[in-house]
């Protein structure tokens, strides 16, 4: 059962949004569906295969309103399919939550020279022109709403991280896109910004070796002396999702404790 919902300031009150990326209960993509759920705004959650669809369903359900559809980014005519239904059931669109990367496990180890072109092909379509597929798509429902497009980074993208190597490269794209994107958007009042989150265990970390070395480090360097939260990432896309950050786009909010900073 799902938790009693915190008593937050309903901020997003008849406000709805889309939510691209849950895999599950860890997955960012939920921490910031259950800050924008908190804070009253009405969510379709989409999933990318039939595998995925029991758990989304599962969860959607401790979110009021929500309704879940299938969208493989990779394919034109789903994402079409997708925000077509999104206006249909809500009318228009108010945010956009976008949490989705892939890499194939092999290119996230070794050296990033030995990267195929088929493996940084993959990562870079789903990771980083994705986001620039479904903003296309979701321009039209959110005209004259003052919309707002959330994506997620890393720090792998300005810095070299181990083994994160091609994911590294796609996250560069990913917010550069973002910028490129608030300057066309920008004019129609929408804004686009990234979240540049600190590691997290999730699904997608899980097939990362060392993964939990590598947090005990950065929880020993960081200014905050600890990881962040899928919750902590959840509430900082509240924050640009919502009326607080009307003056920001283009940029990287960096939600990682501080790591980010340190020179060593
Ligand atoms: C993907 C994966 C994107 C893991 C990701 C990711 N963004 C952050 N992580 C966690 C991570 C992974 C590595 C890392 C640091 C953090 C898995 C495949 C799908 C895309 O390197 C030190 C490898």
């Amino acid at each position: 059962m799902s938790e009693p919902a915190p008593s937050v300031p309903r901020i997003l009150e008849g406000k709805t949004g889309v939510i691209l990326g849950v895999a599950n209960k860890r997955s960012l993509a939920w921490g910031c569906a259950r800050s924008l759920a908190d804070a009253g705004m009405k969510l379709a959650f989409t999933y990318a295969n039939e595998r995925l669809k029991a758990a989304v369903d599962k969860l959607a359900e401790e979110c009021p309103g929500s309704i879940t559809l299938p969208c493989d980014v990779t394919q034109s005519d789903e994402v079409k399919a997708a925000f077509e239904t999104i206006g249909n059931e809500f009318g228009g669109l108010d945010a956009m939550v976008h949490a989705i990367a892939f890499a194939r496990r092999e290119e996230l180890q070794g050296n990033f020279f030995d990267t195929s072109k088929e493996g940084y092909m993959l990562a870079h379509e789903v990771s980083a022109y994705s986001l620039t597929a479904v903003t296309r798509a979701a321009l039209p429902l959110m005209e004259g709403r003052e919309g707002s497009i959330v994506t997620l980074s890393y720090l792998g993208a300005d810095r070299v991280v181990p083994n994160y190597n091609v994911m590294g490269i796609a996250k560069a794209a990913l917010e550069a896109s973002v910028r490129y994107l608030a300057a066309d958007v920008g004019p129609r009042s929408i804004r686009v910004n990234a979240i540049s989150a600190g590691p997290i265990r999730t699904l997608s970390a899980s097939g990362v070796k060392d993964f939990g070395t590598m947090l005990d480090r950065i929880a020993e360097k960081a200014p905050l002396r600890r990881n962040v939260t899928a919750e902590e990432v959840g509430d900082t896309c509240l924050f640009l999702v919502g009326p607080h950050s009307r003056g920001i786009t283009g940029t990287t909010i960096f939600v990682d404790a501080g790591y980010h900073v340190m020179g060593l």
